[in-house]
């Protein structure tokens, strides 16, 4: 790591990078390697590796148990998972999604043929608009689903109100929002159901793996049925199912992860009041703030860059490149700018004035456990130089 004090220290302006491995934003937290070993061992021994196994209920239970809600159905992804919710839910039609998320949000719908309609978010919070989810619905509207983007909870109240009005179904996209809460309450405990991700660069990781949290005792039970080819017995199939499991090793991944997500909550939050600090006074430079009254993951570091910063924020991401940090344009174009979207509402940027400004303006920085202090204080040093220097 070497250090960068002047524009002259920039890779940009052909000094060596300031790191010479390659920083990533969604670098995996490992918890203990012997546990993880230790679960292996025992899994290989029972020979029994999948199809609900005693690895999977009992992480179900310890993901229930954390979050305070009353089913945990394990599955393969987060993708799987918002498919199979859309399906046990029976959404059909036009389902509102905000077009500021990760694809998957969208796919999972236009995958079983259903239309996603984009509505646009505040640019205060990243999250929707409840008076753009208003606007967007039409006769053929079935059900919201809501996204806790980078963890901060989407506004529940407005959106269980306008679902209740209009007889919507309401869910959520939680992917991101892992042991955080919103009114004291864990999220798992809003809408229908919420689906969680586990997928390698989230802050808690089964290698790939998702699941679908509720309190509906009848719809936990048919999701447990479609990720299993609704099965319901040896041989019977009582209506369409897919193939949803989670595995046991990445169970047993993780059991092991949930015993280190405190410890690795704290470095996230360490992360972010490092990068907090080291970016303050910048002109234009903002950091996404999350309300400390909550629990919270920290698990993305977004930066925002204003029109009043100096730099754009593609000069910006491309001179951190140059230095070796990775960092990310999460969630840039947006989804409706993307294919099939794209096609699908060719005028639809007009529509969401606020996914548009926040898609060109987010800076995703690196932390979790592979990043320390003196590296977190680096890229923001690297930022410093960058913004006031000019370049
Ligand atoms: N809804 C939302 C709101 C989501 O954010 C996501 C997933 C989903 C639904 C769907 O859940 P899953 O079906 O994925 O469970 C990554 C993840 O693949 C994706 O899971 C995640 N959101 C999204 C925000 O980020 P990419 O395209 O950015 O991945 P990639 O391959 O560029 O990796 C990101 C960085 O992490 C790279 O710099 C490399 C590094 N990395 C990655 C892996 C897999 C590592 O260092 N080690 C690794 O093992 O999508």
């Amino acid at each position: 790591m070497k250090k960068i004090e002047s524009e002259n220290d920039l890779a940009i302006n052909g000094a060596p990078p300031a790191f010479d491995q390659p920083l990533h934003v969604g670098r995996p937290n490992i918890g203990s390697r012997e546990a993880f070993m230790k679960l292996a061992g025992e899994m290989f021994d029972r020979r029994w590796l999948t199809n609900n196994g005693p690895l999977v209920q009992e992480f179900e239970q310890r993901v229930a148990s954390y979050h305070g809600v009353k089913h945990c159905v394990a599955m393969c992804n987060g993708t799987i998972a918002l498919e199979i919710a859309i399906r046990a839910l029976n959404l059909a039609g036009e389902v509102i999604v905000p077009s500021y998320t990760f694809i998957a949000t969208a796919h999972a719908l236009s995958w079983q043929g259903i239309t996603p309609v984009f509505a646009d978010i505040d640019p205060h919070t990243h999250n929707l608009d409840p008076e753009a989810v208003r606007r967007m619905i039409t006769a053929r509207t079935t059900g919201i689903i809501g996204v806790h983007l980078w963890g901060r909870a989407a506004p529940v109240e407005a959106l269980q109100q306008i679902a209740d009005e209009h007889e919507l179904k309401l869910m959520y996209d939680a992917a991101h929002a892992f042991g955080c809460s919103h009114g004291g309450k864990m999220i798992g405990n809003f809408g229908a159901c919420e689906v969680l991700s586990f997928h390698a660069t989230k802050f808690f990781n089964t290698f790939e793996g998702g699941a679908v949290v509720t309190n509906d005792d009848e719809l936990a039970e048919t999701m447990r049925l479609m990720r299993n080819f609704s099965f319901s017995g040896f041989d019977n199939v009582i209506h369409i199912g897919t193939n949803g499991k989670m595995i046991e090793i990445a169970a047993a991944m993780g059991l092991v992860n949930l015993d280190a997500v405190e410890s690795v909550i704290a470095t996230n939050k360490r992360n972010h009041l490092t990068y907090r600090e080291g970016l303050s006074g910048l002109q234009g430079i903002s950091l996404l703030a999350f309300d400390e009254t909550e629990r919270n993951n920290y698990q993305y570091v977004v930066m925002e860059v204003g029109e009043e910063c100096p730099l754009s924020r593609d000069r910006i991401i491309e001179a951190l490149h140059a230095e070796n940090i990775l960092a990310r344009k999460y969630f840039w174009p947006g989804c409706h700018n993307m294919k099939p979207y794209l096609d699908l509402y060719p005028g639809a940027c007009l529509m969401l004035p606020g996914t548009e400004k926040v898609a060109d303006s987010v800076v995703v920085l690196p932390t979790g456990t592979a990043m320390d202090s003196s590296m977190v204080k680096a890229v923001a040093s690297v930022i410093r130089v960058l913004v006031k220097g000019n370049v």
